[in-house]
């Protein structure tokens, strides 16, 4: 019985033999009392290759951009962000369950915001009509945007408009390592406009949990403490760790293969009658279905030919490369995917 070609999303990796192997041989201690020094290096090591004072543990991406979240924005207050953005779309709530702040979500491109639009949606202050606008949150690479990559000029643009009006910037990178590694432009370049970067372990490096949150080190007490209120708080959390130092030095310096397998991917399906492939910048491409397709039914054709993909929408199907699926799978994929319309 042959695995099906698992496209739903990079999270999908298993830890190699290797990552596994470091993971068990990891020191470790109680990282509530601040003694795993596995964790501890892997902080440090995070928040040098983003350009930040300190960086914090967390057991997922969506705690580590909620507690970010928390940390800058209040009961009443207005978080500015592209009407996609995971922060809203993809969090269960949280932005306002857990911090009774409320969303102005902007209708981005690919993703994107501009500057003239963030600047138009900050509300004026002194008018006790209207809510505060605290904290801009963007997204690089912009998952539903199609894995788009935000130019260096324009994050610079868009979070200096937010930081001179008064807001903090919150960067949710959970695949900022595909942003750099598509772009050229280093990760401390990117996290420089924000004031919390988050990033993530089990997207496309292939670590079976973990996230990071980077900022300056008198922020990270605050964030510190939002973790241990979310019950983020773990203990021996250095095997983790372990898989995380592995991934960052055996499968960052990789990612660049996992935006060709997506390329890849594209190009096959560029000339199929029914699909419109959007432009692929990095490991994920969106394919959207012509009328009389639909993304349900064609999830379902494909997992019985053996692919799994996503869908968001009745629409728009979702592929995503990573390092556990081999460039011909991808090119076999396609194929199946082209016979199964
Ligand atoms: N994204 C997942 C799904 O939740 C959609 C995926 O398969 O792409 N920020 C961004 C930009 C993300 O794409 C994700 C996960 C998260 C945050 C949350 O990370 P986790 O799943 O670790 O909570």
């Amino acid at each position: 019985m042959h695995l099906p070609i698992d496209l739903r999303s990079d999270t999908v990796t298993r830890a190699p033999a290797a990552m596994r192997e470091a993971m068990a041989r990891a020191e470790v201690g109680d990282d509530v009392y601040g003694e795993d020094p596995t964790v501890a290096l892997l902080e440090r090591r995070v928040a040098e290759l983003l350009g930040k004072e300190a960086a914090l543990f967390f057991p997922t991406g969506t705690m580590a951009n909620q507690a970010a979240i928390g940390a800058q924005a209040g009961p009443g207050d207005e978080v500015i962000c592209e009407a996609g953005a995971h922060v809203v779309a993809f969090e269960g709530g949280a932005l306002s369950a857990l911090w009774g702040a409320q969303a102005r979500p902007l209708p981005g491109q690919r993703g994107l915001l501009s500057a003239a639009q963030v600047a138009a949606a900050i509300q004026p202050p002194g008018n006790d009509h209207f809510p505060a606008s605290r904290l801009l949150c963007v997204e690089n690479t912009a998952n539903r945007g199609g894995g788009t990559v935000w130019p260096l000029a324009l994050l610079e643009e868009v979070s200096g408009v937010a930081h001179r009006a008064g807001l903090a910037v919150h960067l949710d990178g959970a695949r900022l390592w595909n942003a750099s590694a598509a772009s050229g432009v280093a990760l401390a370049d990117y996290a420089a406009c924000a004031d919390t970067v988050s990033v993530c372990l089990s997207k496309g490096l292939g670590a079976p949990a973990g996230s990071l949150v980077a900022t300056s080190a008198e922020f990270a007490p605050k964030l510190r403490r939002l973790r241990k209120r979310l019950g983020g708080g773990l203990r021996q959390v250095g095997h983790l760790a372990a898989a995380g130092l592995y991934a960052l030095e055996h499968h960052l310096p990789r990612l660049a293969e996992d935006h060709e397998k997506a390329r890849r991917i594209a190009t096959a399906l560029a000339d199929v009658p029914g699909l419109s492939v959007a432009p692929v910048e990095t490991n994920i491409v969106y394919v959207e279905l012509a009328d009389g397709l639909d993304s349900a039914s064609l999830l379902h054709r494909l997992r019985e030919a053996g692919v799994l993909a996503g869908s968001d929408g009745p629409r728009k199907i979702r592929l995503v490369t990573h390092f556990d699926v081999a460039p011909e799978a991808c090119d076999e994929a396609a194929r199946r995917i082209a016979g199964c319309l």
